[in-house]
C-alpha cells in the first residue's frame, strides 16, 4: 500500500488528527522535529492573536512502538487550547473569499460557523505533522524539502525559481536563514520592506499573500510515472499544494515563462557525464549520470523526477478575513451589511510556506514508496539504493553497453 493521509477536526474544536497509512515498519518517529515544524507553522510577522493561544505540540496516539512506526497507521493528535465551538455565536455575513457563502450554498442552510470551522486554515497543522514525518522518511534517502517565501504583498525575494539551491548543503544552509526569519525568506535584505507592507495592510484593516517556493534536493530520479494522468508527479503536485487554503497558483520550474519563449530557450540540455572522479573505481559502477547544463523544468519531465533538484511555486492570495469589512449580506434579512470579523491574521505566507513543504513531502514520500515499497524501512532502503546502483551501472559513464 502506498502513502496516503487523512486529517480530522474543527478550528475551536478538541484539536486537530492526521492519520498517516502506509509507512514502513521502523521509521524513527523524531517527535522533536515534528514539534520544531508545527512551531515554524505558528511564527510570522503578521499571525493573529490565535497563534499566542495556541502551542501546537504533537502526541503520538497510535502506530508506533520504542519511538519507531509500526507498519500501521500512524495517529498524530494535536489539541487545541481554543475549543470554544459549542459557545461561538453563529454568523449571519459571509466573509467574500472564505467558505462561509460557498458552503451555505453546498449545504442549503445559513450555517455559516459550521462551514469555516472545518476550512480554517487552522487544519494546516495536522498537515505539517503528517508532513514531518514524510520529511523523516525522505531524510533517509538523502533527499530534503525547504518551503521558503520569495514574496509578500508585492515585495519580491530577488532570483530565478530555485536559484543557488541545487544541493543539499546550499538547502541546509538555506534553511537555516529561512527558519531565522519572522517572514520565511532566505533573504533577509528583504525583511524591511515586507514589514512596512505587513504594517500598512494592517493599518488598512486589511490582509496582504505573496509566493512560496518549494525545493528538494536529493530526490531519486524515476519517481512517478506517465503510464497513466493520474500517476504524474506534476499533477499530483499541484493537486497538493492547490489544497492549502488560500493557495490559487502552482508553477514548476520556469512556470508560466514556458509560454513565453522558444523550445530551444526551455529544455535543459542533457550533457555527457564528467570523467569519474576516481579512476580506480569499478568501471561498472563508476560513471556518473548525464549532466544537465540547467533546470528550467524544475526537477520533473514526463510527470517523472530526473534527478535535479524539484522546483515548485505558488501564489497565496490574502486572508479573508479582513477588518475592514468587504461588501456582504445578511444571510438572515437579506440586508446589505459588512461581513464579519473575528480576529485574524493579515498575513501567513510563512506558514503556507511549511504547508507547502509538509505537502511536497507527503507526495514524494508517497512516489517513493510506490516505487521502492518495503514493508520495513530496511527493505525500503534496500531497494532504494539498488534502484540507485542499476542506473549508475547502465546509464553512467563507462558503465554497461549493450
Ligand atoms: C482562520 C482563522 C483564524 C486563524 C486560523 C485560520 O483563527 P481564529 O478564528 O481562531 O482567530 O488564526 O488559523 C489558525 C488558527 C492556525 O493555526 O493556522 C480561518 O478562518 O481560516
Amino acid at each position: 500500500m502506498s502513502l496516503r493521509f487523512h486529517t480530522g477536526g474543527e478550528s475551536h474544536g478538541r484539536g486537530g488528527l492526521a492519520i498517516l497509512e502506509g509507512l514502513p515498519k521502523g521509521l524513527a518517529l523524531d517527535l522533536d522535529f515534528i514539534n520544531v515544524q508545527l512551531a515554524r507553522r505558528q511564527r510570522g510577522y503578521g499571525r493573529s492573536g490565535r497563534q499566542g493561544i495556541e502551542q501546537d505540540r504533537v502526541e503520538v496516539l497510535g502506530g508506533s512502538r520504542g519511538g519507531h512506526s509500526l507498519e500501521a497507521p500512524l495517529l498524530l493528535w494535536i489539541p487545541n487550547r481554543d475549543s470554544t465551538i459549542e459557545d461561538r455565536e453563529q454568523l449571519a455575513s459571509p466573509r467574500p473569499g472564505h467558505a462561509d457563502l460557498a458552503g451555505c450554498l453546498r449545504h442549503g442552510d445559513r450555517d455559516i460557523r459550521a462551514n469555516l470551522e472545518r476550512a480554517s486554515a487552522r487544519e494546516t497543522a495536522a498537515r505539517v505533522a503528517a508532513g514531518a514525518v514524510a520529511q523523516l522518511l525522505l531524510r533517509r534517502l538523502g533527499c530534503e524539502v525547504l518551503g521558503h517565501v520569495v514574496g509578500i504583498g508585492g515585495v519580491a525575494v530577488p532570483g530565478e525559481p530555485g536559484e543557488g539551491l541545487d544541493s543539499g548543503e546550499a538547502l541546509a544552509e538555506a534553511r537555516g536563514r529561512v527558519e531565522a526569519s519572522d517572514f520565511g525568506v532566505r533573504d533577509p535584505a528583504v525583511e524591511a520592506a515586507m514589514r512596512a507592507r505587513i504594517d500598512e495592510a494592517r493599518g488598512l484593516g486589511d490582509s496582504v499573500g505573496g509566493q512560496i517556493e518549494v525545493v528538494a534536493t536529493g530526490l531519486p530520479a524515476g519517481l512517478g510515472s506517465f503510464a497513466q494522468w493520474d500517476a504524474r508527479l506534476d499533477g499530483r503536485l499541484a493537486q497538493a499544494l492547490l489544497s492549502i487554503p488560500a493557495i490559487k497558483s502552482f508553477e514548476i520550474g520556469l512556470g508560466k515563462e514556458v509560454g513565453e519563449r522558444l523550445g530551444s530557450e526551455i529544455h535543459d540540455p542533457i550533457l555527457p557525464a564528467s570523467a569519474p572522479a576516481d579512476p580506480a573505481m569499478e568501471p561498472g559502477l563508476a560513471g556518473t549520470l548525464p549532466q544537465r547544463s540547467s533546470n528550467r523544468a524544475g526537477g520533473l519531465e514526463a510527470g517523472i523526477s530526473n534527478g535535479q533538484p524539484l522546483v515548485l511555486r505558488c501564489s497565496m492570495k490574502p486572508i479573508a478575513t479582513i477588518r475592514r469589512g468587504l461588501p456582504s449580506v445578511d444571510l438572515e434579512t437579506g440586508e446589505a451589511v459588512e461581513a464579519a470579523y473575528e480576529r485574524s491574521d493579515v498575513c501567513a505566507v510563512p506558514a503556507a510556506a511549511l504547508v507547502a513543504e509538509a505537502m511536497t513531502a507527503l507526495v514524494l514520500a508517497q512516489a517513493a514508496l510506490e516505487i521502492f515499497g518495503g514493508a520495513s524501512l530496511e527493505a525500503f532502503l534496500q531497494t532504494a539504493q539498488a534502484h540507485g546502483d542499476r542506473m549508475a551501472r547502465i546509464l553512467g559513464r563507462g558503465g554497461e553497453r549493450a
